[in-house]
């Protein structure tokens, strides 16, 4: 099997798939010293809550960026990369649109994101999203790689709850039962994840002394949504146009875990989901 039917394989099985050596370390190496370059001069669209060099918080040093390819030329050559268009066409069956880019640079001593899936905030309708996760560090469990939940793809949107904000730069989570296994993703730079976007991910803080533990990703939607949250506009074809969809409403119902004969299963819960967010 050729490294395409493995990952689409891996994918269907488990909502994910790490293609390993995707970027060589010639690009990573470029694009960890762009965005480092970037990031030590200067503020962008997307630093909602500004940078602080001064702070004892190592994520308002080095907060993520968001939304990058509207107005770098790297990040955008790297969001419709024709090696991530063939493979997510693979995965998803048809031709994605790309709606979003961020950096999360994650230094050591910085929190990580708790868990959730991410078809909370794009809301893409019908269908979903999938990301594209380029590790720019070598990841591992001390400095905070993704964690994922395989085989929670085909869950609902679950409806969330309070996260621990110590250990979480975002506020919200999703329960999970006792025994749904979470497992580690270790990653070397160049490596790409793609998961599905309801698949439940996060990662734990970087607990290294010295080590980043930068990534760079991109958001994409199937090919035949037809909305997709007001954020996350416009979204481009992988040819770089634009093409218009509808804002898809904030709310509606969502999952709540309920045990039925020793087995935990996700029931809709009408009361729904909270206001718009984005990621
Ligand atoms: O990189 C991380 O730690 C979390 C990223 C994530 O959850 C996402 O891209 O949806």
């Amino acid at each position: 099997m050729d490294q395409i039917d493995t990952a689409r394989q891996d994918y269907e099985t488990n909502g994910f798939a790490v293609v390993r050596h995707m970027f060589t370390e010639d690009e990573v190496e470029h694009l960890r010293d762009h965005y480092m370059s970037l990031r030590t001069s200067g503020s962008y669209p997307g630093d909602f809550d500004g940078v602080d060099i001064t702070s004892e918080d190592p994520l308002k040093r080095f907060p993520r960026m968001i939304h990058m390819h509207r107005w770098d030329a790297d990040s955008l050559k790297w969001l419709l990369d024709a090696r991530i268009a063939t493979m997510l066409t693979s995965l998803l069956g048809e031709e994605p649109y790309a709606v979003q880019t961020m950096l999360y640079f994650k230094p050591a001593g910085a929190r990580g994101q708790a868990l959730h899936q991410d078809q909370y905030y794009l809301r893409v309708k019908p269908g979903t999203c999938i990301a594209a996760w380029l590790a720019l560090d070598d990841c591992d469990e001390e400095n905070g790689c993704m964690r994922v939940a395989p085989g929670t793809q085909n869950l609902p949107v679950l409806c969330p709850t309070r996260a621990d904000t110590s250990v979480s730069f975002t506020d919200v989570t999703v329960p999970i039962p006792s025994d749904l296994e979470v497992t580690p993703v270790f990653m070397k730079a160049g490596d790409v994840l793609f998961f599905n976007g309801s698949l439940i991910h996060g990662s734990f803080p970087n607990r290294s002394r010295d080590r980043f533990r930068r990534s760079l990703i991109g958001h994409y939607i199937t090919g035949s949504a037809t909305e997709v949250g007001r954020f996350y506009h416009p979204a481009l074809r992988m040819d770089g146009s634009m093409i218009e969809l509808d804002a898809s409403a904030g709310g509606g119902p969502c999952g709540v875990w309920t045990e039925k004969g020793g087995t935990a299963t996700v029931e809709m819960n009408t009361v729904g989901l909270d206001t718009e967010r984005h990621e």
